[in-house]
């Protein structure tokens, strides 16, 4: 299989860190986000990640994850009980929807100098403030996050809080890692992982 996307790409590690943690053999291909038509056949909204398979190219970070559990290679990274694995379906859900896509409004201002004004930041501010209580409610006596079982669930909540985090400074002067509950010992934990420390040394080396 190939995986095409780019390495600061939060979606992309997602993907690469099911694939290491599972075992399975890939291959990196370096993508950007594209509307030419060559991508687009590929990744019909020409967002990365896509992952090329025999069958065909899939996309959509969810989507391709559950395809890869359901290839059987490797640990499971759902719960065996029913309701749990809907659980972390959820708290992947929330995870995009309620954090990821707000944080997104501020990705230009944090990352890519383009200021925004202060009405789009006291916007996205509250949202992420009931996003942030959402996921701490559906959370709070949650078996994830913890030292004996990976989940997916753990794997969106590092690559999306971590970057979360990073706009949460510099767009909002906002502490992150100290004020929302459980954050900095969660990514701690978690950035302890092979798979983890491999993703970050690719970063470093721009692969
Ligand atoms: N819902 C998509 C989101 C992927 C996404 O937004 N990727 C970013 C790169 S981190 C991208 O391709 N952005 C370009 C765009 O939105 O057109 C997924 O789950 O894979």
């Amino acid at each position: 299989m190939k995986l095409h996307g780019f390495p600061i790409s939060n979606y992309y590690n997602m993907v690469k860190m099911v694939l290491l943690e599972k075992g399975m053999d890939f291959e990196e291909v370096l993508a950007s986000p594209s509307q030419e038509s060559g991508y687009l056949a590929m990744s019909p909204m020409g967002k990365v990640p896509c992952l090329e398979t025999e069958h065909g190219y899939l996309t959509e970070t969810a989507v391709i994850i559950e395809y890869l559990e359901d290839l059987g290679e490797g640990p499971s990274l759902f719960p065996g009980d029913p309701f749990q694995r809907a659980r972390v379906r959820e708290i992947m859900h929330y995870l995009e929807i309620y954090i990821e896509l707000p944080a997104r409004e501020l990705y230009g201002d944090a990352f890519f100098s383009r200021p925004a004004n202060d009405e789009l930041k006291a916007q996205v501010r509250k949202k992420l403030d009931r996003g942030l209580q959402a996921l701490a409610q559906i959370t709070h006596d949650s078996t994830y996050f913890n030292a004996q079982q990976l989940s997916y669930a753990d794997i969106f909540y590092y690559f999306t809080m971590t970057v979360f985090a990073r706009m949460a400074k510099k767009s909002l002067a906002w502490d992150a890692y100290n004020e929302v509950p459980k954050l900095r010992e969660r990514i701690e934990r978690l950035a302890q992982r092979a798979s983890v420390q491999k993703i970050h040394a690719d970063q470093k080396a721009g692969s």
